[in-house]
Parts: structure tokens; C-alpha cells; sequence
């Protein structure tokens, strides 16, 4: 199949599934061709089958909001024009689903085939931005447009279908991990005496630290924790949140223990030499970085919130407290640390849950198959 992905290329979710999803089609043979402002972080287009195609958005003085979503749309019709895609694949329905359908009605209207898109729904598309009275009504329009929609959990459906009160099928289809990329191997332990001495804890958060991550509560937690076991906390990613991070971390005079990592291309590398991820987000509809950790055989302490609990069997494969309640996970977080034996094994079970349930070579072709309905329907 010749697909186009459009997503959002910088640190979040939504662009590494889209990216990872992209890779491992081109693997599978398929033609695959990123449509975005700008080239996605993780994206390698060393491959033939790869190509990146970026949109020129033109700042024209009188534009004080120069219109991406048009330049999106105009750039969506020609690729598909000029490489014969065969349907989109956008993810994050805000403004990607919107610029899509307007790209199928622009090539209809010039005579050309109905060129179907597929939209997936990660999270704060629907659970935030979807449900401000500004977006909601074009949201739900280009949702019911869709060919086809997914969702990445059965929390971030029923949230969709209730909240939108759309009436057309979504679909679950998880997010995955590469299973033979994301482990724990000899060569990866070796690097973890460039953060921690060997008798330390290495814990780790990886996010985009907008608020909804609660990154002020990662501080804490760890604060309570290195005062009761030797570690340190690898903080990977970056965002609005980040140099309150660091004043926190300064303040508690702790800045010798906390590494400040910033975006990272191989962010795998880096979750093999942890023990522990620390999650402790007001919301998730999934949380890839808990299930990057789990394929890394590392538990993680979260919130019980959105649809964390379909990723993390609680108390088997990580641990779940409610959200605030900073207490109970640094307790949770210290009794794990301070027991080898189960620490060990609750890693070993969340890498199985990793490779059982959310395993690439078991997600993709859900998608593979979801796109031939599509083009069945549509044809
Ligand atoms: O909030 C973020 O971290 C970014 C956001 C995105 O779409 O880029 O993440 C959402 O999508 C991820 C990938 O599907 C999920 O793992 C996250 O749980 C989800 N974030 C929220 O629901 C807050």
C-alpha cells in the first residue's frame, strides 16, 4: 500500500506512534510518505521506501495566524496526486483530520478518486483541546468524516463516543513497542555507569513536560525517595515544565542526582539502564512511555487515570495510586526499590505484557488490516 502519515513531528506521544507506525510499514514493504511541518524526530528516511514531505507554511504579513492547516491540506492533495496514495493516515484529529478531509474533497472535485483517510485519536485531541466549544463542533465533524478511526484505548473510545457523541464504529487498536528494539541487554547495562554509581537506583521519566504530566510531582517522589535508597533520576524530554523541574531540583539541593537528559533520539538506550519510570500524570489515554519502560523489563509507578490500567496490571507489572497523592507513590516506589527479588521479577512480567499484548509484530498488522476495510469500503 502507498500510505501517507501526517502527524505533529515534535516530542509527543502522538508523533512517535505515528513515526514508529511508519517505520515499521516500511519494513512490511509498504510505500510510506510523512506529510508535516517538519521532519519527525525519530524518523530515519535512509530507507527507499520512506519519504519525508514537508509543508511550507508562507507568513504573509496579514496572517497573524498563518493557516497550517490550509498549507497541510494543499500538500496532502498533491502527494497523494503525484505518488498515487492510496489513503491517509492522520493522528491527532486537531487540525490533522480536518486538513485531510478538505484534501479528499479537493482531489474529488478535480475529477480524482476518493482518496479515504483514517484519523487516530491519542488523548488530549479529545480529552482537552476536542472539548474546548471552539474546536469541539469541527472535531466532531471531521471524526464522523473519517474512513475510518481509531483510538489508542477503550478509555480514550468511550471518552470519544460520550463526550463527541459520535455514532459512527471507532476502533481500539493499542499503541505498540518494538519489542526486538526496546530490552534489556548486557551492552545497555554497561552505560549505566555513566549516570549511577553501581549500589544506585536509576529511576526514570520520559515525557513533554506540559502540565498534564504533573513533573513537579516526579521531583517530589524522587526527593522522598533517594532519602531512603541510594539513586538517581534521569528526566528525558522537554517542555513548558522543565525549568521548573530544575529550579525544584535546585532548591532541594538534589542536583547532583537529577540528570536533565532533553529530547533524546534513542530514548531506548536510555530506558535499559533503569529501574524504575515514575508516571505520575493527571491524565493518560495510554502512556506509551510506561509501556517503552515495561518492553525494557522496568516496572512503573503511575496514576491510576485514563487508560493506564488497560497498560499496567496493577501490582503485577507496576503500580498504581491516585492522582496527587505523591505520598503512596514514593512509599510504593521505595518498598520496590529496596526488594531485588521483586523488582526483578516485576520487570521480567511487565516485559511479557509488552511482548504478549503490545508487541509490534502483533499491532501492526491490525492497523494493515484495518486500512484494507477501508479501502474495501471506499473502492
Ligand atoms: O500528552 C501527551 O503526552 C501528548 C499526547 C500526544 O498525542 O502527543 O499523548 C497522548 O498520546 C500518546 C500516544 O498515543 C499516549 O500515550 C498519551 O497517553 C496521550 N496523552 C494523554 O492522554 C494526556
Amino acid at each position: 500500500m502507498k500510505i501517507g502519515i501526517t502527524c505533529y513531528p515534535t516530542y509527543g506521544g502522538s508523533g512517535v506512534v505515528a513515526t514508529e507506525l511508519g517505520m515499521e510499514l516500511a519494513d512490511r514493504d509498504h510505500e510510506v510518505h510523512f506529510i508535516s511541518y517538519q521532519q519527525p524526530i525519530r524518523l530515519n528516511t535512509e530507507r527507499a521506501n520512506i519519504h519525508f514531505h514537508e509543508v511550507d507554511v508562507s507568513n504573509y504579513p496579514l496572517f497573524e495566524y498563518p493557516p497550517y492547516d490550509l498549507a497541510l491540506a494543499t500538500r496532502m492533495a498533491e502527494v497523494a496526486e503525484i505518488y498515487s496514495l492510496d489513503l491517509l493516515h492522520v493522528h491527532y484529529a486537531i487540525p490533522h483530520s480536518v486538513s485531510a478531509l478538505l484534501a479528499r474533497q479537493m482531489l474529488a472535485a478535480n475529477g480524482g478518486r476518493r482518496l479515504p483517510f483514517v484519523t487516530t485519536l491519542h488523548g488530549t485531541d479529545i480529552t482537552l483541546v476536542g472539548t474546548d466549544r471552539s474546536y469541539l463542533p469541527i472535531t466532531r465533524f471531521s471524526i464522523e468524516q473519517s474512513d475510518g478511526v481509531t483510538a489508542i484505548s477503550h478509555y480514550l473510545r468511550e471518552r470519544t463516543l460520550q463526550v463527541f457523541d459520535v455514532k459512527r464504529p471507532v476502533q481500539v487498536i493499542y499503541n505498540f513497542v518494538n519489542c526486538d528494539l526496546y530490552r534489556r541487554d548486557p551492552e545497555s547495562e554497561k552505560h549505566r555507569a555513566e549516570y549511577a554509581q553501581a549500589d544506585e537506583r536509576i529511576l526514570v521519566h520520559l515525557s513533554n513536560f506540559r502540565p498534564v504530566k504533573r513533573v513537579p510531582d516526579v521531583v517530589e517522589i524522587f526527593d522522598q525517595v533517594q532519602r531512603q535508597v541510594p539513586a538517581r533520576l534521569l528526566m528525558i524530554g522537554d517542555g513548558p515544565d522543565r525549568s521548573t523541574a530544575e529550579w525544584m531540583v535546585r532548591r532541594k539541593g538534589i542536583q547532583d542526582r537529577v540528570h536533565f537528559l532533553g529530547k533524546q533520539a534513542r530514548v531506548h538506550e536510555k530506558l535499559a539502564i533503569a529501574d524504575l519510570m515514575l508516571l505520575p500524570s493527571q491524565l493518560e489515554s495510554f502512556g506509551l512511555a510506561a509501556l517503552e519502560a515495561m518492553a525494557c523489563e522496568v516496572p512503573t509507578v503511575a496514576t491510576r487515570v485514563g487508560g493506564v490500567p488497560e497498560v499496567i496490571d496493577d501490582g503485577k507489572t507496576g503500580l498504581l495510586a491516585q492522582v496527587g497523592d505523591v505520598e503512596t507513590m514514593a512509599k510504593q516506589a521505595i518498598k520496590l526499590l529496596s526488594d531485588e527479588g521483586k523488582l526483578r521479577q516485576m520487570g521480567k512480567r511487565a516485559r511479557i505484557a509488552a511482548q504478549t499484548r503490545f508487541c509490534s509484530t502483533r499491532i501492526i498488522p491490525e492497523y494493515e488490516n484495518f486500512y484494507r476495510c477501508v479501502l474495501e469500503r471506499a473502492s
